[in-house]
């Protein structure tokens, strides 16, 4: 007999609210108490076709969507600056860095780092990976950059190109509450 009743609906709506925090239990992961998770993810490829960017390189999200960085071949990460020092970790410490814990020779990495987008404020990300300066050669997300001000992508790459990477001190979610799980799409065509 299969019945939907109330008690199944909302055993199964605690069972995925329950699922999310479950990925989260590594230190520095703060994500303010009122966000609501709005279900729409956006897939961002790093390292496509062996290029030093991410892909889309820039998103737009409302608050409470999801980024989810999937990492093809080679050794790249992602961490979270502002616009006026790219390659470089946010300075109050409250940033994310996914750490290198996505390399691999081919294909994809068999997990994806994602994060919560808070609000509708710009957001600034880099690759760190100093071996091959990836970031200074250009390799930046921008979510939710303002179109109307001087602050746009193509300015943070200029900035970016006068740099070094510099590697977080530590991996953690940070503010925007990142985290490592499973890829749910591993043999989708990246
Ligand atoms: C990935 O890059 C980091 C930073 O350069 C390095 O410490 C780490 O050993 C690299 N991992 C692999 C598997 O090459
Ligand atoms: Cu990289």
């Amino acid at each position: 007999m299969v019945s939907f009743n109330v008690f199944t609906i909302l055993a199964a709506a605690v069972a995925s609210v329950a699922a999310i925090p479950a990925g989260t239990a590594t230190i520095g992961n703060r994500l303010p108490s009122r966000t609501f998770l709005t279900g729409v993810t956006h897939s961002v490829v790093a390292g496509r076709g062996g290029a030093l960017v991410y892909d889309p390189d820039n998103v737009v999200a409302q608050p409470g969507d999801t980024v989810e960085i999937h990492f093809l071949a080679a050794n790249h990460s992602i961490a979270q600056s502002d616009f006026a020092h790219p390659c470089t970790p946010l300075a109050d410490g409250t940033g994310l860095f996914a750490g290198f814990n996505f390399a691999t020779s081919e294909g994809q990495n068999p997990n994806v780092y994602q994060f919560t987008v808070i609000d509708n404020s710009p957001l600034w990300f880099y690759c760190p990976q100093p071996k091959g300066a990836h970031c200074t050669k250009g390799m930046l997300l921008a979510v939710n950059q303002n179109f109307d001000s001087q602050n746009t992508l193509s300015k943070q790459r200029e900035l970016a190109a006068k740099v070094e990477p510099v590697v977080p001190p530590v991996v953690q979610g940070g503010r925007l509450g990142g985290f490592q799980r499973a890829n749910p799409n591993p043999l989708s065509g990246f």
